[in-house]
């Protein structure tokens, strides 16, 4: 990235809270990630999940780096964690999860306006998600969509099931997610329609959702689960269960655990 459009993409994200990185993997990366879903699919965690009942497949997995060197090597060497801090500014980021979702070829499930934050045990600010698609994506095949800067919001929300649409859990510290439909301008819904080598870098505050892929191919994504050196463990009883218990009390930051490692440090 060029000093000025470096300047462009941070001023978009934290006015916007998404932000499309266009062209930031090759080929060969690509190959390589394609590579390493096959076989994480093929062996899933104790995390994994199929979400679409007999609708289909949505896949879901988490933690892949722990599990799969070829994901350990995509997230440290790729250039992926460095387009993430120079797209921030951060000077330091830490991997929280890395995950897969899946939707297969006819699975008409749409991923329900949620917003990531209440989903993690994580306290702080520099909280972001960096999602790689492996398909193109459109509109109507699984593309993501934004509520233009509603990361600025001031609100947290009960997270959804992504199986149902409903709400997980209804903490009295969250508010329902809104009818984005009747409250949001249409002019304010960011589609982040991709080809694969693109990617899509967004707040965890940010609402978003997904479309369905009711067509003939498969939607495949990657998304790296990035944080800052502000962001704190912050267990809460409601938030997702990690794959190990980290040694971490409230406070502590996420480095502190080799659950968390640091996948890039520097000045972007
Ligand atoms: O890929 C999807 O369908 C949803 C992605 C999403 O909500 C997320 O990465 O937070």
């Amino acid at each position: 990235m060029t000093q000025n459009s470096r300047f462009d993409v941070r001023v978009r994200l934290a006015a916007d809270g998404v932000v499309t990185l266009p062209g930031v993997l090759g080929p060969d990366w690509l190959g390589h990630l394609e590579r390493a879903l096959d076989e994480a699919l093929a062996r899933p965690s104790p995390l994994g999940q199929q979400f679409a009942g007999d609708r289909g497949g949505f896949h879901s997995d988490l933690y892949l780096s722990h599990a799969f060197p070829a994901f350990r090597s995509f997230v440290t060497e790729s250039g992926i964690a460095r387009a993430m801090a120079e797209a921030t500014g951060l000077s330091q980021v830490v991997l929280f999860t890395d995950e897969l979702l899946v939707k297969e070829p006819r699975t008409p499930i749409d991923t329900p306006w949620h917003h990531d934050y209440s989903y993690w045990p994580l306290s702080g600010e520099a909280v972001y998600s960096i999602w790689i698609p492996l398909d193109d994506v459109r509109r109507d095949t699984g593309a993501l969509e934004f509520v233009r800067g509603s990361h600025l919001w001031g609100q947290a929300y009960h997270p959804k099931s992504f199986d149902t649409g409903a709400d997980r859990v209804t903490h009295a510290a969250e508010q329902p997610v809104p009818d984005v439909d009747a409250v949001v301008d249409p002019a304010d819904r960011i589609v982040a329609e991709c080809e694969p080598g693109d990617c899509v870098l967004f707040h965890a505050r940010t609402l978003h959702r997904a479309s369905g892929n009711p067509g003939p191919g498969r939607r495949r994504a990657i998304v790296l689960r990035l944080v800052g050196p502000d962001v704190r463990f912050d267990p809460r009883p409601h938030t997702l269960p990690l794959i190990w218990a980290p040694r971490l009390s409230p406070g502590e930051p996420l480095a502190a655990d080799p659950l968390f490692p640091t996948v890039w440090s520097g000045v972007a």
